[in-house]
């Protein structure tokens, strides 16, 4: 899973990059030409696993892992062009850095500093990158579908000009009402707005205090939009301090309640719909990000195609319940645990044994 840091230049994507994953990449290092992504793997805080970990403290603890990604600023007007297009298409997540922050020194490509209009104009920038691959791919099947008739060929015309009215309307295609098989159909074009977003605003220091009122604002964007406002200048700043204790009481004299990843990673992982389920195995207690609304077969496969290939039944547990037996033993033998088909839905904090044949 990765979440992907992008946005107009000078946003501070490097600096919240910094502060997410405890990196230390260089802030500037994009204006001498670098033009790699920063990069990072964190393991995902995670109380409910702690709990399973004291719980059998003799096996390892294995935390999710989320891959933070952060690329170089993507001038106004040129996501559709972007050599990062790639990229972006890759991401499960787009986090997207809008720059609230007022600094003279710091130059702002835009028009003015607003975190409500940056979100507007990527939004759009989005919809507009989505225009282009469609119109691509039309050209290209009317072509094809003059010369040779296609039945799978007219089924994705319909469903791509579908797509594009939908667009023209100003809409995301994360709104459309795919059905499975048109969902399917599109997969591999990875339109960027399908995909979640979360918008970070990086705030001004002045604005500390009022978070929420910076986050309501810049959310009246778009209805639905997701947002959470941070302060760049101020959390660089308690990297350097040691100590969560410390950091907090620093953090509260700005009237900063919480450290951003503590309020960043619930709120990508809700925007992503991702629910956690967890293993118990020999030798390691295990946390699991699945997409909300999974059956049990595709947990299996997040955990190895054999086990999806040869799946049997899934032994499911709720973790309270589970953390109130105090064992998996101890559960089983109060027939607290349930016996599962490869339909279940899998639900967030659910334990999970997979009976499968080799
Ligand atoms: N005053 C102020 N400066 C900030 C803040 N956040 C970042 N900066 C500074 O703004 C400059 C750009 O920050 P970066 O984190 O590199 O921003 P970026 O979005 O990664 O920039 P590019 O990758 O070049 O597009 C750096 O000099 C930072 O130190 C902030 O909240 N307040
Ligand atoms: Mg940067």
């Amino acid at each position: 899973m990765n979440f992907t840091l992008f946005g107009y230049p000078k946003a501070g994507k490097t600096t919240l990059f910094n502060i997410l994953t405890g990196a230390r990449a260089e802030v500037s290092a994009y204006e001498e030409g670098k033009r790699e992504p920063n990069e990072k793997i964190c393991a995902l805080p995670d109380a409910r696993l702690d709990v399973l970990g004291r719980l059998y403290p003799e096996r390892k603890k294995v935390a999710a892992a989320v891959d933070v990604v952060d690329l170089a600023g993507i001038s106004y007007g040129e996501v559709k062009s972007s050599v990062f297009l790639n990229a972006l298409r890759k991401a499960d997540g787009l986090i997207h850095v809008a720059r609230g922050f007022h600094d003279d020194l710091i130059p702002h490509p835009g028009p003015s500093i607003s975190p409500r209009d940056d979100i507007r104009a990527m939004e759009e920038e989005l919809l507009i990158a989505d225009l282009g691959s469609i119109e691509v791919r039309l050209e290209k099947l009317d072509k094809d579908l003059k010369k040779a008739k296609s039945a799978e060929g007219e089924k994705e015309r319909d469903v791509l000009a579908r797509l594009r009215a939908f667009l023209e309307d100003g809409k995301p295609l994360r709104e459309f009402p795919f059905h499975e098989a048109e969902e399917k159909l599109v997969r591999s074009f990875a339109f960027l707005s399908q995909k979640p977003v979360l918008h970070m605003i990086n705030a001004d220091e002045a604005d500390a205090g009022r978070l929420a009122s910076v986050e309501a604002e810049a959310a009246s964007a778009r209805p639905g939009a997701s947002v959470l406002a941070f302060c760049g200048k101020i959390e660089r700043e308690i990297q350097e301090i040691e100590g969560e204790e410390e950091k907090r009481i620093f953090l509260a004299e700005f009237g900063l309640s919480e450290p951003t990843p503590g309020r960043f990673f619930p709120a990508a992982l809700t925007v992503m719909e991702t629910i956690f389920f967890y293993t118990i195995g020999k030798d390691e207690v295990r946390a699991w990000p699945l997409k909300r609304n999974s059956p049990a077969l595709r947990a299996a496969g997040a955990i190895h195609s054999d086990i999806e290939k040869g799946f049997i039944r899934a032994e499911v547990v709720p973790f309270e319940v589970l953390v109130g037996h105090g064992s998996l033993h101890e559960a089983k033998d109060k027939g607290a645990i349930r016996l599962e088909g490869k339909d279940y839905i899998v639900q967030d904090g659910d334990v999970i044994y997979f009976r499968f044949t080799a």
